[in-house]
């Protein structure tokens, strides 16, 4: 065993790369790794973790979203859980394949249905258009700490039902869930450090009497009653909503700063066409892939372009290496709001695909609307500084300057 799972062959016609994507300076500034992945062809072999990895939009599409041939059941990180024990009990939506996945996928996707969250879209726009107007009075502020961070866990607790919240203990449980994929390096173990301060919290975030009758976690609860799901399987989907609801949006929000910073001929687009928000934020997901990659495992011996896989094979699919293929988008390294980019692998394909899509998008459009209307121009005031993640790649500190219109 290696990281937990079956250490592998180098399967014919794959080449053997030296690389480990786990490296710091990698996660800090991976492009040049998602370009050589490419390169590389449908797949590449990494010896230090015994991993294949892809990074080609059309193989990353076909290994992420046949779920019959590579599952989630045995885990969407380098770990079997075939052969291993995971850190947590298993997510019953993230971590399982149908036919159990589709009862609980049901659950959640009602929950988050676009009606559900067409509901609250005033809420969401009444709260951006303050935190906007406070950042403008500021004028120059940490906009991953003061806008990416608390927009998110202002209205997404809400909109759960959460009766009580704590912002650092939310962005804490992210990065423990979303390091965790990664193999047993510092940035997990550190990151898993934080557990007796942050996990049972959250866990009593997601009993049916801490949560009001009003939000996401409620109509969860709901199926409960009617035997859709057992009461403990609906505080298990509620952790769902905890776990994935938080790093994700607060990476996207910052990166979206991030790409309208440097690229202030696209942000003129934006504030002439308030209504690009929605593109806005489609081509930030594209071009910075918050969750950069998840892996699969082969539960059978088959083949992909060719290339036999050996069953028990942990595939890295790198999603961001897929963002940015020049043989699926022109110009991939263009920030573009004008692209329409409905492709993108950044929330996924096929039956997993993000069960949020709804929520991420309404928190992206209402911020990026209010910016639109209300600022003028967007500087970076300091130097950036990436937040290395086995999984995600977010910002850190986005010294960043507004000024009004
Ligand atoms: C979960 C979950 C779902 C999606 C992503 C995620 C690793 C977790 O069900 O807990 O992050």
């Amino acid at each position: 065993m290696l990281e937990g799972h079956k250490e592998i062959e180098v399967p014919a016609d794959v080449p053997v790369w030296d690389v480990d994507p786990y490296d710091p300076a990698v996660l800090a500034d991976p492009l040049d790794y998602y370009a050589e992945l490419r390169s590389k062809g449908p797949f590449a072999y990494i010896p230090k973790y015994s991993i294949l990895t892809c990074g080609r939009y059309e193989e990353t599409k076909e290994v992420f979203s046949d779920w019959e041939r590579f599952v989630s059941s045995r885990g969407v990180g380098i770990q079997d859980f075939n052969l291993e024990e995971p850190w947590r009990p298993l997510s019953i939506v993230l971590e399982v394949d149908p036919p159990e996945h589709t009862r609980t996928r049901a659950v959640i996707e009602r929950a988050l249905s676009p009606r559900s969250v067409a509901n609250q879209k005033e809420t969401y726009s009444t709260a951006a258009d303050k935190l906007i107007d406070g950042l403008l009075e500021k004028g120059t502020f940490e906009a991953m700490e003061e806008l990416a961070e608390t927009y998110p866990t202002t209205v997404f607790p809400e909109a759960v039902g959460l009766r009580e919240t704590d912002r650092q203990r939310l962005v804490d449980y992210g990065e423990m869930v979303f390091n965790a994929l990664g193999p047993n390096n510092e940035l997990r173990r550190n990151a898993m450090a934080k557990g007796p301060e942050v996990v049972p919290w959250i866990m009593e975030r997601c009993q049916r009497e801490q949560l009001t009758l009003d939000g996401f976690g409620s109509t969860i609860y709901a199926a409960s009653d009617t035997g859709e799901i057992t009461e403990e399987e609906a505080g298990l989907l509620v952790r769902s909503l905890l776990s994935a609801g938080v790093d994700t949006t607060v990476t996207a929000l910052g990166s979206a700063i991030w790409c309208l910073a440097n690229n202030p001929d696209q942000f003129d687009l934006l504030k002439a066409k308030p209504d690009k928000a929605r593109w806005a934020f489609e081509e930030t997901m594209r071009f910075t892939s918050p969750v950069h990659s998840f892996y699969r495992t082969a539960n059978v011996v088959t083949e992909v372009s060719g290339i036999k896989i050996a069953e028990g094979t942990k595939i890295l699919c790198v999603l961001a290496a897929a963002n940015r293929d020049e043989n699926h988008w022109p110009e991939p390294d263009k920030f573009d709001i004008d692209r329409r980019p409905s492709q993108h692998l950044a929330l996924g394909v096929g039956v997993h695909a993000c069960v949020g899509q709804n929520v991420a998008r309404a928190e992206g459009y209402a911020v990026l609307m209010s910016i639109a209307k209300k600022v003028e121009s967007i500087e970076l005031a300091g130097e950036t500084v990436w937040r290395p993640n086995n999984s995600i790649r977010s910002l850190a500190h986005l010294p960043i300057t507004f000024r009004g219109k």
